[in-house]
């Protein structure tokens, strides 16, 4: 990727040395050496005269820090079980523990029953069997996430259009002063109610190697009383309607061919979604021939077979690509978009996986090769032969016509900033 910086710059040359904080705070008793250095060309010596700063140097200290998620909104039907994933992240640089205090909040219609918080381990969003109720999360390392899942039930007195409400909240046993608080609401409703759980046999914990092949699965139950609304989608050319699970690919991977399977109920079609399409333009899995870039996979699942109680789902598989810079994480949910206006109206629990890479990510200052300078034509971004590192800039005059030949460009490698496929990045960078 690279990103044209300034149009226009008036000075000569200047590199600014920048730290890029991506994960975990940097550890206690670290030394930060930094040094600036600013390079000029003298034109009466006509040599390149290089000026550096002093060293200064900064001891990082110990710093507790942590974040709960947002709170959730779920339509619930009376009666009926509630699962609300979350996460809790220690932000700081420093192992922590926290206290977990999960309650009914008054002045609504009523409280669920038999409220708990538990760790969600395979991070599927559903309390399983075998998986703890906990009020307290210990030793949790710096940069480390734990997945929570509230559990509770509707009282069966409750009407359509009730509403409960609850806290989650964590407190830092390092630092009693931090807190975090998520509010849920949990709102009754007439009508289909689809939960949205996703899974992978791959734990976030065990870095992958770039080429392993990662397994997702999706499920989706309508725990409401009626079938949801269908939308109408464009399948290979013809229309058709159903009710479409969506599943966007995280970007640095790759959709496998012939690798999709579990798939429920049976009258239910895979579908593949190309890069650039509009979003109601799909085509059937089973006739792609693994080429042009696929940035989401869906199931089309006709309503009738997605009445109260019945459920569906898909299990495929994806490739992670190579040349990817240390810190890549990849991040994966599934989606129902109902009215297909391009807003989720039901979403999964997110799934991660850490990528076992070796290419450290990296800013380089470049300008446009000599090449390109001769046939006098602006650079192509996606070329790397269009570019080399620069040192140096040229001097402009003040109205300089060829802006993009003399501009500074600036390469970025960092995969981990390439979140999903189907989305385009934005990327901003303090210099
Ligand atoms: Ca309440
Ligand atoms: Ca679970
Ligand atoms: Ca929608």
């Amino acid at each position: 990727m690279k990103l044209l910086a300034a149009l226009r710059i008036a000075v000569v040359s200047m590199l600014v040395l920048t730290s890029v904080l991506l994960h975990a705070a940097t550890a206690p008793g670290t030394a930060l050496l930094n040094q600036a250095e600013m390079r000029y060309f003298d034109p009466l010596t006509e040599q390149v005269v290089v000026v550096r700063s002093n060293i200064s140097r900064v001891m990082v200290g110990e710093s507790p820090a942590f974040e709960v998620d947002q709170g959730k909104t779920r339509q619930a039907s009376a009666g009926q079980s509630v699962s609300i994933e979350h996460t809790l992240t220690n932000t700081g640089n420093v192992t922590d523990s926290y206290t977990l205090t999960l309650a009914n909040l008054g002045g609504d219609a009523g409280d669920l029953q038999v409220l708990r918080v538990y760790r969600d381990i395979n991070g599927n969003g559903i309390a399983d069997p075998g998986e703890p109720a906990i009020t307290e999360i210990t030793s949790l390392p710096a940069g480390q996430t734990v997945n929570l899942v509230i559990s509770g039930t509707v009282p069966a007195f409750l009407q359509t259009g009730d509403e409960i409400r609850l806290s989650l909240q964590g407190q830092s046993q390092l630092d009693s002063t931090l807190i975090d608080t998520a509010l849920d609401r949990i709102v009754i409703g007439d009508g289909a109610a689809l939960v949205l759980s996703k899974s992978s046999s791959q734990s976030c914990d065990l870095p992958q190697p770039e080429g392993a092949i990662l397994d997702y699965q999706v499920s989706v139950t309508n725990v409401g009383n009626t079938a949801p609304v269908e939308r109408m989608l464009q399948v290979s050319g013809q229309q058709e309607q159903g009710v479409l699970i969506e599943d966007s690919l995280p970007g640095n991977v790759s959709l496998m061919p012939a690798a999709i399977n579990n798939i429920a109920p049976l009258q239910a079609q895979a579908l593949v979604h190309f890069a650039g399409d509009g979003q109601d333009v799909w085509q059937r899995y089973d006739d792609w021939d693994g080429s042009g870039t696929v940035d989401r996979l869906g199931l089309l699942i006709p309503a009738y077979q997605i009445r109260n109680n019945q459920s569906g789902g898909f299990a495929f598989q994806v490739q992670i690509n190579s040349g990817l810079t240390q810190g890549t994480m990849l991040f994966n949910r599934a989606f129902v978009d109902l009215q297909g206006d391009g807003l989720a109206d039901v979403q999964s629990n997110r799934v991660c996986h850490r990528i076992a890479a070796t290419l450290s990510p990296g800013i380089t200052f470049q300008r446009p090769s000599n090449a390109v300078f001769q046939q006098n034509r602006a650079p192509v971004h996606s070329e790397d032969s269009d570019f080399v590192d620069a040192a140096i800039y040229p001097l402009l005059p003040e109205q300089s016509q060829r802006i993009l030949l003399d501009g500074v460009y600036l390469r970025l490698t960092a995969s981990q900033l390439n979140q999903v496929l189907a989305d385009q990045d934005l990327s901003l960078i303090h210099i």
